[in-house]
């Protein structure tokens, strides 16, 4: 079939809106029409080139949610017109890390969905006779995609695709970092960096775990609104202080924070949570994705008197399992998402998205279909 997508056809281009070949899915694979995509800042690193698995020409995407159309041979945990989110973290619930109950990892199709490729090793996608290729195993940037059955959550019907989509990665990704993660607990002192699509649902995420000071940290003053509006209690702007900026967390986190969250990918920034984390249990986790060739740094002295320092993809959360709750969440009012819809976008304006993202404009951006 034919189906409408945004290409990525080289690094540090603007995305190009064609028809592109789809191929129908194989066993094991369903057809999803998506509806609705959200634009996350991980698209971006992807497309600026800054991703050591970038692969061109791709369609990006990895924030979406749609409707079954077809499926493949022996596929029997969805059927056509089921929703569904796609998941770029899936859940085979059979692979050694999925049984192991100890990581939402899963790595079942890890490797393949790295190159860019389909579980079989061929792309799904090809454009005038030559494949694009797909990425992070969703390609949420195109109508119409072809997904591993275990890489699709099945949602119920009442949920709008414009607002859940974005439980496909950033909502999930911040709630889920800190509830399945951090395992934050009421009373505790939280410091988020980087009050964008991600650090917001941090925050939201520690203020319903019950946290008492919540410290937003954002280089831009705009982001002050943005954070008060979802919990947070505390702002810094890194340039607006005298001196640094962890001596002064430190202070207002009477010794350090329990819990600190880098939404920025920035690796100084990386350090600084850590180091702003109380000696003796101050755990800092890593959300935000680092340019490839970027290290982190710290004394080790800093992890010898107790400070804690983890990462979390997709929140930690198992998606076949915890995206349909999150959806729940949303749907009974637990968790917001609406307000965090900053734009919505017709495919054609998806380059717009990513020029808002970049500008500091947008919280989310969502193309609608
Ligand atoms: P965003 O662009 O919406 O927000 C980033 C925010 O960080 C902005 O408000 C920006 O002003 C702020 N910022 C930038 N540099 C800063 C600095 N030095 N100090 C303080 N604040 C700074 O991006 P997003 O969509 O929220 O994504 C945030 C990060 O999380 C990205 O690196 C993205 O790739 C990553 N991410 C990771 C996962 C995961 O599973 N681990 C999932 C989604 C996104
Ligand atoms: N491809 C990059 C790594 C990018 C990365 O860490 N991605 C996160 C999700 S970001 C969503 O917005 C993730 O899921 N990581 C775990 C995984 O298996 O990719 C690189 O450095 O090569
Ligand atoms: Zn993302």
């Amino acid at each position: 079939m034919k189906t409408r997508a945004a290409v990525a056809f080289e690094a540090k281009k603007p995305l190009e809106i064609v028809e592109v070949d789809l191929e129908g899915p194989k066993a094991g694979e369903v057809l999803v029409e998506i509806k609705a995509t959200g634009i996350c800042h991980t698209d971006a690193y992807t497309l600026d080139g800054f991703d050591s698995e970038g692969i061109f020409p791709s369609i990006l995407g990895h924030e979406g949610a749609g409707i079954i159309r077809e499926i493949g041979p022996g596929v029997t945990s969805v059927k056509p017109g089921d929703h569904v989110i796609p998941l770029y973290t899936p859940e085979c619930r059979q692979c050694k890390s999925c049984l192991s109950q100890k990581t939402n990892l899963c790595t079942a199709i890890r490797a393949t969905q790295g190159k860019g490729v389909m579980p079989d090793g061929t792309s799904r996608f090809s454009y005038k006779g030559k494949p694009i290729y797909h990425y992070m195993g969703c390609s949420t940037f195109s109508n119409f995609t072809v997904l591993p059955e275990i890489a699709v959550a099945k949602i119920r019907e009442d949920a709008p695709f414009d607002k859940s989509c974005y439980i496909g990665c950033g909502v999930t990704t911040g709630v889920g970092a800190v509830v399945n993660t951090a395992k934050v607990e009421p009373g505790s002192n939280v410091v988020v960096f980087g009050l964008g699509g991600i650090g917001l649902n941090v925050i939201q995420g520690a203020k319903m775990a019950g946290a008492d000071k919540i410290i937003g940290v954002d280089v831009n003053d705009s982001k002050e609104e943005w954070g008060r509006r979802f919990g947070m209690t505390d702002f810094v702007n890194p340039k607006k202080i005298t001196g640094d900026i962890v001596p002064h967390l430190v202070s207002l986190t009477d010794g350090g924070a329990d819990y600190t969250f880098d939404c920025t990918g920035n690796t100084t920034v990386m350090r600084q949570a850590l180091e702003a984390c109380h000696r003796g249990w101050g755990t800092s986790i890593i959300i935000g994705v680092a340019e490839a060739g970027k290290e982190i740094a710290t004394r080790p002295f800093q992890l010898v008197t107790g400070r804690n320092w983890r990462g979390t993809a997709f929140g930690g959360a198992r998606g076949r399992t915890d995206v349909p709750k999150i959806v729940d969440w949303y749907m009974n009012g637990k968790i917001q998402i609406d307000p965090m819809i900053t734009h919505v976008l017709k495919l054609e304006e998806i380059n717009k998205g990513f020029d808002l993202m970049h500008e500091g404009k947008s919280i989310r951006s969502v193309v609608v279909f």
